[in-house]
């Protein structure tokens, strides 16, 4: 499979000043997407029952694209869930959250995406004992994922947003302390250009543990109106052999189509792509 270009669709009315790019109906959002060229959609919605199945798998096969990924944010945010929390109660919640997202994304043969929901090491709770609720659900998600033949994406998150793991080289000795082997990198250059020492070296560095990409500038907006240097990032990707989606989770700015159309201007200058 070549790389292939995914755009972000939110489906969650809290997140309408978050960074995805089309903020309305799937059908609405599916046939813009599909006019700008882009080959998969990234879904952002309030809960796996958000979404019908049957009608999902009607515009994708209309519209000609792609599941790319689903995220799970909004259990975060609307419910303050997170895989971390002091809280049994409320891992079981969270675990129950990105589990029923793991079922219905995997149906499409598409990964589910743990990045706010990871939460972080709380104060007063040591290090060790995040990390070995972290590793408890995440023993139990990945293979969740596995059983429908899909990887399961942890995020990486700047360090305003998460103390788990900033960088892919903090993250990659926890993966391999995992039973699983089914959790894969969603690499974000947006936090990556927060937190790397060199973009394209910690893409190397992820290789086959990369799992999925937000294609993102470094102010958040579509790439190529911020001042993230692409060259050496496509390179590192191209590469790696990856093939999956680079998906734009940017902000809608100056507006959507502008996101859109930018996006897809990078991803035909640097992107093997056969659309
Ligand atoms: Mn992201």
């Amino acid at each position: 499979m070549p790389i292939r270009a995914a755009i972000t669709v939110c489906l969650v009315p809290e997140a309408r000043h978050g960074p995805f790019v089309f903020h309305e109906a799937l059908e609405t959002a599916f046939a813009k997407a599909s006019a700008h060229g882009f080959h998969g959609v990234e879904i952002f919605p309030t809960h796996a029952d958000d979404i019908d199945g049957l009608q999902l798998r009607d515009l994708l096969r209309r519209y000609g694209l792609e599941l790319a990924a689903v995220g799970t944010g909004s259990g975060w945010l609307r419910r303050q869930l997170t895989l971390t929390s002091s809280d049994p109660h409320v891992r079981m919640q969270a675990r129950d959250f990105i589990g029923a997202i793991i079922d219905f994304a995997g149906g499409f043969g598409a990964p589910a995406i743990i990045g706010s929901m990871q939460g972080r090491v709380a104060d007063g709770i040591p290090r060790e004992q995040a990390l070995a609720w972290l590793r408890e659900e995440l023993d139990q998600l990945g293979p969740r994922a596995h059983a429908l033949g899909v990887p399961l994406l942890y995020e990486p998150l700047n360090r305003y947003e998460t103390n788990l793991f900033n960088t892919v080289g903090d993250v990659l000795p926890f993966l391999q302390t995992l039973r699983t082997r089914n959790v894969r990198l969603l690499c974000d250059l947006f936090h990556m250009n927060i937190e790397e020492q060199d973009i394209a070296s910690a893409l190397r560095l992820a290789g086959h543990h990369l799992g999925h990409v937000h294609l993102a500038d470094s102010n958040r907006w579509a790439m190529g109106m911020g001042h993230t240097s692409m060259a050496a990032i496509a390179k590192a990707v191209n590469e790696s052999g990856y093939d999956g989606f680079v998906s734009a989770e940017v902000l809608p700015r100056p507006d959507a189509d502008s996101a859109a159309r930018q996006t897809m201007e990078t991803f035909r200058q640097f992107f093997v792509q056969n659309r």
